[in-house]
C-alpha cells in the first residue's frame, strides 16, 4: 500500500529508501551537562567544553532552532511529513538508586535515541547518565504513533544501572592524547566496559536485513548482543574503524547513499577483515570528501566530520549541509541531486542531518543485500 499523509504508519528498512515522515530534534533547553564518565571520555582534549557546564546560551539555542525549523520546512515543501518532540526540563538531575548528574543534555539529537526497524521503533539504552532519560522528549510521539498505528511497537531497550563498574578508570585521565587513544581504539579498549548491554542508537546502521552496528564509545559487545538477540530475523556485524581517537557513532564515518554505495571516513577506514560482506555483494565503500572546516564550531561535541552526516531522501536524493561544498561536489559527481541546508550553527547541539533526525516512514520492504 502506498503512503499516504492522512494516516501515521511506521516504517523504515533502511537509510535511504524514499523518505516519508521524519522526527527532527529541537534545540529548546539543551544543556552542557556536568562532567561524567563516558561523556568526559568524548569531549576533545582541546574543547573549550571542559569545565563548563550549565544551560546552552539562549542566543546559540534560539539560532540551532530557526536552522532546524527551517530544514523541517525545507522537508514539508518536499512533502515529507516532519514531526517535532515536546522538549523537557533538562535542568532538572537525574537521580537513581545507583548514581546522580546535576542535569541532562536536551532533545538532540534524536537519531542518538530512537532506532527504527521495520515497524518498530526503540529506545536505546544510552551511555551517558544524563542522558538517561532523553526517550522523555519523544515520549508524546511514540504515544501518538503507537495510537494511531496498530503495527507499530513501541520498545525500550533495558534501562542499564550506569555505576561506575561501566566506566574504565583508564579514560578518566585529563590528558591521555591521541597516540594513546588510538592504540586504545585498535585494541578496541574504550571508555564503556561490558558491565551490561549499552547502545546509542547512532551506532547502528540499517541496511535492510543487515543491521551494521559500530562498537565504541557508547556502545559496547553486550549492547550489540543484546540487538542481536532483540532482532532475531536480522544479521547483526560488528565494526570497527580504529582510526578514530574518539569512537562515537557510526554517522560521520560510514554512510550508506543507496543500494551498492557507501561514503567511508578516509581517517577512519573500514579494516579489510570486515569488508568481506560488502565486496562479496559488489558494493562500493568510497573515501568521503574532506570537509570544508578545520574546526567544529564553539561548544561542539562532533568532529568536523558532520560534513558526512547528511540525510538521504531517496537513493537519488540527498541533503548536505550548505557549508560543505566539497561534500556536495562529490554527491554530485556520485550522481546525487544535492539539497543544501544550512546547519552548521546547530552542530553544538549533537550533530549533522543525519543526528538531527530520526526515521518514522521511508518507502520500501525489508530486502537482502548482502544473500
Ligand atoms: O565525528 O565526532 C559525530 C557523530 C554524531 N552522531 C564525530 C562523530
Amino acid at each position: 500500500m502506498a503512503w499516504s499523509p492522512d494516516k501515521t504508519e511506521v516504517k523504515s528498512w533502511n537509510e535511504w529508501d524514499t523518505l516519508r515522515h521524519v522526527i527532527v530534534g529541537r534545540a529548546d533547553d539543551c544543556h552542557i551537562p556536568p562532567e561524567e564518565p563516558a561523556l568526559d571520555a568524548k569531549v576533545p582534549e582541546d574543547s573549550d567544553m571542559r569545565g563548563q557546564w550549565g544551560r546552552r546560551p539562549q542566543e546559540t539555542i534560539d539560532r540551532a532552532n530557526e536552522l532546524l525549523d527551517n530544514f523541517a520546512d525545507q522537508l514539508r515543501k518536499r512533502s515529507v511529513r516532519v514531526d517535532r518532540p515536546v522538549s523537557i526540563d533538562h535542568s532538572q538531575p537525574v537521580a537513581t538508586p545507583d548514581f546522580h548528574t546535576d542535569s541532562q543534555f536536551g532533545c538532540m539529537p534524536p537519531r542518538d535515541v530512537l532506532l527504527t526497524v521495520g515497524h518498530e521503533m526503540l529506545e536505546a539504552t544510552m551511555s551517558y547518565r544524563c542522558r538517561w532519560f532523553e526517550y522523555l522528549n519523544y515520549r508524546p510521539l511514540l504515544k501518538q504513533y503507537w495510537e494511531e498505528d496498530p503495527n507499530f511497537r513501541h520498545e525500550a531497550a533495558p534501562k542499564p544501572r550506569l555505576t561506575d563498574a561501566d566506566y574504565n578508570p583508564d579514560y578518566l585521565s585529563e590528558k591521555i592524547g591521541d597516540a594513546q587513544r588510538l592504540e586504545w581504539a585498535a585494541e578496541k579498549f574504550f571508555v564503556t566496559t561490558e558491565e551490561e548491554p549499552l547502545f546509542d542508537a547512532a551506532d547502528v546502521l540499517r541496511f535492510g536485513k543487515d543491521l551494521v552496528v559500530q562498537h565504541g564509545f557508547t556502545t559496547n559487545l553486550k549492547g550489540i548482543e543484546w540487538l542481536r538477540r532483540h532482532f532475531p530475523d536480522h544479521r547483526v556485524h560488528t565494526v570497527n574503524f580504529p582510526g578514530d581517537p574518539y569512537p562515537i557513532h557510526i554517522d560521520a564515518t560510514f554512510t550508506p547513499l543507496r543500494p551498492g554505495l557507501i561514503l567511508n571516513n578516509p581517517q577512519r577506514r573500514l579494516p579489510e577483515e570486515q569488508r568481506g560482506m560488502f565486496e562479496k555483494n559488489g558494493w562500493e565503500i568510497v573515501d568521503a570528501a574532506q570537509p570544508a572546516h578545520n574546526t567544529p564550531p564553539p561548544l561542539c561535541y562532533s568532529s568536523t566530520w558532520l560534513s558526512m552526516n547528511v540525510l538521504v531522501l531517496d537513493p537519488k536524493t540527498v541533503c548536505v549541509e550548505k557549508s560543505e561544498v566539497y561534500q556536495a561536489e562529490q554527491m554530485d559527481e556520485l550522481g546525487m541531486e544535492v539539497v543544501e541546508v544550512e546547519l552548521r550553527d546547530a552542530y553544538a547541539f549533537g550533530g549533522g542531518l543525519h543526528c538531527c533526525t530520526a526515521d518514522v516512514y521511508r518507502d520500501g520492504d525489508c530486502e537482502d543485500y548482502f544473500p
